[in-house]
């Protein structure tokens, strides 16, 4: 939160990067309300949009369009960086630009600043909670990118795991948010496995004695999830940020 907080007065643009496939569950409200407060533009980028349909990305613009101005991007398929780089010159109040790029652990931010930048300069990894520092990084002569670690506000572990915020294997208890996955999986008829167990057992994840290691199924459901891998509707999970 200390970084968070030296990178926002810092900067004097904000880029707070959502994860498309849930972007009001990803929405950092306190970054907002920072934003309105101060005057500084933000900028919210839909990131991921490779992993939900076009038609759901507008819907998503739109809506979000309403609070901020909003772009979708992919940094996976390199889409939407040139309309990103136009929408930070045309809204920028401030030369030189100091552009604090935040949001949820694993939303894409690092990834993000390198494709804008067209190098690899930031690392990038699947475990959220990668980046740890800020780092300044020159995307054009007046134009800095600020990258920070993930932001988390007080949310429980169930709800971060199931949004990609947490990192499975850190979780003392990740068989709760997996079988809230998976329930809701099966019901949609998108997952065969009616359990943990049996997802285990399927998978031969085994502890010794031959006992179904629920832990590792939980790890590994959750981890497909996170990567957009398992499934392509997202609604269900409304219920549980409601919870
Ligand atoms: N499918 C898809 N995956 C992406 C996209 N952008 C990033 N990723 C993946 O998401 C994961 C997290 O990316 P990072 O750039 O490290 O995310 P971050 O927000 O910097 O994460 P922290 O540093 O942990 O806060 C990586 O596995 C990326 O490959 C995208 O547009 N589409
Ligand atoms: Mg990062």
């Amino acid at each position: 939160m200390k970084v968070l907080r030296e990178v926002l007065s810092r900067s004097n643009l904000i880029l707070e990067v959502v994860d498309a496939r849930f972007p009001d569950l990803t929405r950092v409200k306190m970054v907002e309300r920072y934003a309105e407060r101060t005057g500084k533009p933000l900028i919210i980028v839909l990131n991921k949009a490779d992993l939900i349909p076009k038609e759901y990305a507008e819907s998503w613009k739109k809506i979000l369009s309403k609070d901020f101005p909003t772009v979708f991007v992919s940094t996976k398929e390199r889409w939407g960086t040139r309309i990103l780089r136009n929408t930070i010159k045309e809204r920028r109040t401030h030369k030189p630009t100091y552009v604090g790029v935040v949001g949820y652990p694993n939303v894409g931010k690092s990834s993000l600043i390198n494709v804008l930048v067209g190098r690899h300069v930031s690392g990038v990894s699947p475990r959220p909670g990668f980046t740890r520092g800020k780092q300044l990084v020159r995307l054009s002569r007046d134009v800095f990118l600020i990258d920070t670690p993930g932001v988390v506000e007080n949310r429980d572990e169930t709800f971060l795991l199931l949004v990609g915020g947490k990192d499975p294997s850190s979780s003392k208890n990740p068989e709760l948010a997996a079988h809230i996955l998976l329930t809701n999986l099966h019901a949609m008829g998108e997952l065969p496995h009616k359990d943990l167990e049996e997802y285990a057992r399927e998978k031969g994840f085994f502890l010794r004695g031959g006992i179904p290691d629920e832990r590792r199924a939980a790890i590994d459901l959750l981890r497909r999830f996170q990567r957009g891998e398992l499934s392509k509707t997202y609604d269900w999970l409304k219920n549980i940020s409601a919870q």
